[in-house]
């Protein structure tokens, strides 16, 4: 048998077995797709600081980057298995068997995978062996040629089938018609408007409300979960008084309320840009707890979302008066883009997402820190996880060039403490004042901007923000893990 058709028959063995896994796991559900379920279980298990890597570096684009980087290793693990099994069928038998029992051990892996779910890799499995041997059958004739070219077409012509039919099968669920559907969410309770001055985007700044397409995305999802709002029911339990299954039409029939909230992720490293800014519409957290009656000594609100993911957040935080969590259903006027979290999600003003904004939330438990670990306390993040005070240079860019006098600007958080001021030095030089954008309220980001006349030549800026409480940005450098990145945001231009 030549090379390459041993090597086309490896990867044609492993495409159908992928592809009648996405096919089956299109009806049984779709995250059990073998490839996405490795995918996902491999999130998972990937070690803190390499995923903290790959959101830094390759940022929203981080799932797509493993998706492909797992079809790179598939397909060249495929190559060699058909390499190797030119004289005898037994290695690429193997290995379709161990990819089915790879698939079905990530589909047990997963939370939101029903038991059915583990049909999708066996049939994988069994999908990868037959089409194999069948492949390696015809090409291993003496007098091959034609017959076995017409082997591979049809395997290949059924391995596109099966994947888009499984694709089309899978997504579905019409989630963007039930979003549509849910229609407007009139706040009783409109945000105050956004004043005039409230950024400084003119001059470089990001809007102060951040566009729903442009608000940085964070989560471990692989596909986004797909929950129409009239399947959607939330779940408050534990230790409460009464449990609650709350669905979307009572909750959005209730008095809504909108609040401007600046979101951050503790990922986001000195000058880093996942930080964003909207107005969500909901229900006030705190109501529903009470309505369900938190329990002494519960300590932590245990979110889960349907993907599986938790959170672990503080009750006296979220049961604080003025705090403003809610359960939000809507985003900058509409209802929450699926990506962002539709058809509910928790927004907590002052906390790291990972410890307080569940997409697609679905389960509230009121339990104790003690007795329950969420998902990335788990792999080594904290706990409590307060948003720190920290400021960013936007304008002028690093390493840019400059001409005349200089205006520097930038923004800054400190929520829900709220902004008091930011000073920035040159070169090491003493710290001055710059102008604050009019404020909107403590737990949104607030913009800065100065003028600075400057000799030729290079120079390196500093910013610090010092927040409501009287703390001031501290230069030391600390790494976003475990619980979010300090220091001074410092940028060299040259001015021409
Ligand atoms: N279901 C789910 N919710 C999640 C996450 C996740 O991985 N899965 N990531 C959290 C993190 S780390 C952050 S910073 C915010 C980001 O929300 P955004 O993507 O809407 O900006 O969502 C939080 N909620
Ligand atoms: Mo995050």
């Amino acid at each position: 048998m030549k090379r390459w058709t041993a090597a086309l028959i490896g990867i044609l063995g492993v495409a159908a077995a992928l592809a009648v896994g996405h096919l089956v796991a299109g009806l049984a559900g779709p995250a059990a797709s073998p490839f996405l379920a490795v995918g996902n279980t491999a999130i998972d298990f990937t070690p803190t600081p390499l995923k903290d890597f790959a959101v830094r570096t390759f940022g929203t684009y981080d799932k797509l980057v493993l998706l492909i980087g797992m079809a790179v290793v598939i397909a060249g693990v495929a190559v060699v298995a058909g390499l190797l099994s030119r004289d005898n069928p037994l290695p690429g038998t193997v290995l379709a068997a161990v990819l089915g029992v790879v698939g079905v051990a990530a589909v047990l892996y997963r939370p939101d995978v029903g038991r059915l779910g583990v049909l999708a890799p066996i049939a994988a499995g069994i999908a990868g062996v037959v089409v194999f041997r069948w492949l390696h059958r015809l090409a291993s004739r003496p007098e091959a040629g034609s017959r076995s070219r017409r082997g591979f077409l049809i395997a290949a012509g059924a391995s596109v089938l099966a994947g888009v039919g499984g694709q089309f099968i899978g997504t579905r669920t019409d989630v963007e018609g039930s979003r549509r559907a849910v229609g407007d969410l009139t706040p009783a309770k409109p945000a105050p408007a956004i004043p005039d001055g409230a950024d400084f985007a003119a001059d470089g700044t990001p809007g102060f409300i951040t566009p729903n397409r442009d608000f940085y995305r964070v989560d471990t999802a692989l596909s986004v979960p797909r929950v129409r709002a009239e399947d959607w029911v939330l779940r408050v339990h534990g230790m409460v008084d009464r449990e609650l299954n709350l669905r979307y039409d009572d909750l959005r029939g209730r008095d809504l309320v909108e609040r401007t909230i600046t979101m951050t992720c503790v990922s986001n490293e000195v000058g880093g840009p996942y930080v964003s800014t909207a107005n969500f519409v909901g229900v006030p957290l705190r109501d529903v707890l009470r309505e369900a009656g938190v329990r002494p000594g519960a300590d932590q609100l245990f979110s889960t979302s349907v993907d599986g993911w938790t959170a672990g957040t503080p009750v006296d935080v979220v049961m604080e008066e003025d705090r403003g969590a809610l359960i939000a259903l809507g985003m900058n006027g509409e209802p929450l883009p699926v990506e962002h979290g539709f058809p509910a999600r928790l927004v907590v003003p002052g906390l790291y997402g990972f410890v307080s904004a569940t997409k697609w939330v679905v389960d509230l438990e009121l339990t104790r820190f003690g007795d329950k670990q969420s998902y990335w306390l788990d792999r080594g993040w904290g706990e409590r996880a307060p948003i720190k005070t920290m400021s960013r240079i936007d304008s002028p860019k690093g390493l840019s060039k400059v001409w005349g006098r200089t205006r520097v600007v930038g923004v800054a958080w400190a929520q829900p403490s709220g902004v008091a001021k930011v000073e920035v030095r040159v070169d090491g030089g003493p710290w001055q004042a710059t102008r604050l954008s009019t404020a909107v309220n403590d737990s949104t980001w607030r913009m800065w901007r100065i003028e600075l006349d400057l000799p030729f030549g290079g120079h390196t800026v500093e910013s610090r923000a010092t927040d409501n409480s009287g703390y001031t940005q501290q230069q030391a450098r600390v790494d976003p893990i475990p619980d979010g990145a300090t220091g001074w945001h410092s940028i060299f231009f040259t001015v021409e």
